[in-house]
C-alpha cells in the first residue's frame, strides 16, 4: 500500500535526477595555455542572454547542450572529424551530418578583453564529430543549445581562419585568437554514454498518470 507508493515515488526521482545528469558529458579541459580560467559550465547562471563582449572575462569555457538528439532533419557543420564516415554528408563548404544520426551537442565560448590566444584540450566522453564554426551554421543549430540561454545574433561568434581545431576521438585541441567580440562554436559528438536523453513529456505525462495510478490505488487500499 504505501510502500508501492513511496517504491513509485522513489522511482520518478530516480528518473527525474537520471534526467539532471543530461548535463555531464565535457569530462575536462586540459593543457590549457592563456586563459585565466577553464571552466566547464556556463558563464552565468541559466537563464540568460549571450551577449558579444558580455563576458569579457578571458575564461574558457564548455558547456553541455542537448544530448542524445535523434536529428530530424541535416545538421549543416564546417569542421569534421572524419569527412568519410557513414553520418557525414556533403564536402569541404558544406558538410553536413546527416538526418537520423544520435548526437549530444555542447557550446565553447573565449571571450577575452583584449586579443588573447587560447590552447587547450577539450576532452568528451564520446566521439567528436563536428564543429560549427560559423554565423549561419551557428544560428541555425541553436535549437541544440541548452535551454534557457538565449543565444543571441551577434555576428562573428563563430571562429576564424587562423583558429585551429585538431580532433583526436574524444579530444579535441584548440588554438584560438580573438578579441572583439570572441570565439563561440558548437561542438557535436556521438551519442554520451554519461547522459540520457531528456525524457520527452509524453513520458513524464505516463509517469504521472502512473504516480496518481499507484496514490489512488494505496488511497483505496488504506480506506478499505
Ligand atoms: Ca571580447
Ligand atoms: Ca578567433
Ligand atoms: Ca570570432
Amino acid at each position: 500500500m504505501k510502500k508501492r507508493l513511496l517504491v513509485g515515488l522513489a522511482t520518478a526521482l530516480f528518473l527525474v535526477s537520471v534526467a539532471n545528469e543530461a548535463v555531464a558529458t565535457a569530462t575536462s579541459i586540459t593543457n590549457g595555455v592563456g586563459a585565466l580560467g577553464y571552466t566547464i559550465g556556463t558563464p552565468e547562471a541559466v537563464p540568460f542572454t549571450l551577449e558579444g563582449n558580455g563576458s569579457d572575462d578571458n575564461i574558457l569555457y564548455v558547456w553541455d547542450e542537448v544530448q542524445n538528439f535523434t536529428l530530424t532533419e541535416d545538421l549543416f557543420v564546417n569542421r569534421v572529424a572524419d569527412p568519410s564516415a557513414s553520418y557525414v554528408g556533403g564536402g569541404p563548404g558544406n558538410y553536413f551530418i546527416t538526418a537520423g544520426t544520435v548526437v549530444a551537442s555542447h557550446y565553447v565560448q573565449w571571450d577575452p578583453s583584449s586579443f588573447t590566444r587560447v590552447q587547450a584540450t577539450l576532452n568528451f566522453d564520446s566521439a567528436i564529430f563536428a564543429f560549427i564554426t560559423n554565423d549561419v551554421n551557428l544560428g541555425n543549430s541553436d535549437y541544440l543549445g541548452l535551454p534557457g540561454i538565449d543565444y543571441g545574433n551577434f555576428g562573428l561568434r563563430g571562429l576564424e581562419s587562423g583558429d585551429t581545431t585538431n580532433f583526436n576521438g574524444g579530444s579535441v585541441d584548440i588554438d584560438w585568437l580573438a578579441n572583439s567580440p570572441g570565439d563561440w562554436t558548437r561542438l557535436i559528438t556521438a551519442v554520451s554514454p554519461g547522459a540520457a536523453p531528456v525524457p520527452e513529456p509524453a513520458t513524464l505525462s505516463l509517469l504521472g498518470m502512473g504516480l496518481a495510478g499507484l496514490a489512488y490505488r494505496s488511497k483505496k487500499r488504506i480506506t478499505k
